[in-house]
């Protein structure tokens, strides 16, 4: 069965753990988010990319969901020494000492010429990851969000600036992705979307980390036909994020923060919601909406749970 995930950063990483062995490799493709991607002290930074990578390699480190476990951070030190750059300390975003080799890496060799694709296909190949992972697009997308209140309301921030640089505490009125116009699908993107069996949409943010991969073009046309075997899980629970400004941003963006505005939110391109146990009594609004529910536990937080988890999405795909 060919199966394709729709990905964000920690939440999308944690579902292709359940994946992963279940699901052959040649037969999982992951489509990942790049409008967090970022050019920092020159290098190129993809940190869903490479959120997914560690999480799949076991080497991601377990208290921050990003980065690897055990990293040193002497870079950091270095360049935090030289002062701030505008008032902005040079080390506002942590990039560790063996991190900072895969950034030096695809940096060098997207300047050398090589596709965005190429590098990520070359990084899953060095960790020996059993399944295709593809950037969404090789081309610039890039998340902005345009900030609410305080001294510089309606203005635009990059994603980083709002989620490290601001740690997410700022509301935000908008969110624009911008080049996702222009950006075309990249390589094997639309075709892996048309062979799958079962589309998954993870339980990432839908605002900031699944939107900007609907906008590329030609995505949510294709989902969109493909409804009835696209299914998503509900990254809020009980009303919350379990990490992140998900269930804000949505409250902020004129939603609520629930499962069923999550199910509204994806109503045109998803068949099926996956819902947590504790939303169990959202699943007649859901259905309101023209959009199957099922409820089951979604938080992973066991090996077990996580691979139940996956069983059902693709049992639900398959309606
Ligand atoms: N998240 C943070 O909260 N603080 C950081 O300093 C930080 C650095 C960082 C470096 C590399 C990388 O791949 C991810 C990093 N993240 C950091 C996570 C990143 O902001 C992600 O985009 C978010 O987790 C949203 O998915």
């Amino acid at each position: 069965m060919k199966v394709v995930v729709i990905c964000g950063g920690v939440g999308a990483a944690r579902l292709l753990r359940g994946f992963v062995g279940m699901v052959p490799a040649g037969d999982l493709t992951a489509i990942a988010n790049v409008g967090d991607d970022m050019v920092l002290h020159g290098l190129s930074i993809s940190p869903d990319l490479d959120t997914i990578v560690y999480t799949l390699a076991d080497a991601v480190s377990a208290e921050r969901g990003w980065g690897l476990e055990g990293e040193t951070w002497q870079a950091m030190e270095m360049i935090a020494a030289y002062g701030a750059v505008s008032g902005q300390p040079l080390d506002w975003f942590s990039l560790g000492d063996r991190d900072l080799g895969t950034h030096l890496f695809r940096t060098g060799a997207l300047a050398a010429g090589a596709t965005l694709d190429a590098v990520t296909a070359q990084i899953v190949e060095r960790w020996s990851l059993p399944l295709t992972l593809l950037p969404v697009s090789n081309d610039p997308i890039r998340t902005m969000v345009t900030v609410a209140e305080g001294p510089d309301a309606g203005d635009e921030i990059s994603f980083q600036e709002y989620f490290v640089g601001r740690q997410h505490s700022v509301a935000v009125s908008a969110v624009r992705f911008a080049g996702a116009d222009a950006a075309a699908a990249g390589p094997g993107v639309l075709d892996a979307i048309d062979e799958a069996d079962v589309i998954v949409i993870a339980p990432s943010n839908p605002a900031v980390s699944i939107d900007p991969v609907l906008a590329v073009t030609g995505i949510r046309e294709r989902l969109t036909a493909r409804r009835t075997n696209v299914v998503a899980v509900s990254p809020i629970i009980g009303g919350k994020a379990l990490k992140g400004p998900a269930d804000r941003l949505l409250v902020e963006l004129g939603r609520e923060s629930s499962a069923t505005a999550v199910a509204e939110w994806y109503a045109d391109v998803v068949g099926t919601l996956v819902i947590d146990t504790v939303d169990a009594a959202q699943v007649d609004a859901i259905e309101a909406l023209g959009v199957r529910s099922i409820v089951t536990e979604t938080i992973m937080s066991s090996p077990e749970i996580t691979r139940a988890l996956a069983e059902t999405i693709l049992d639900a795909g398959q309606p």
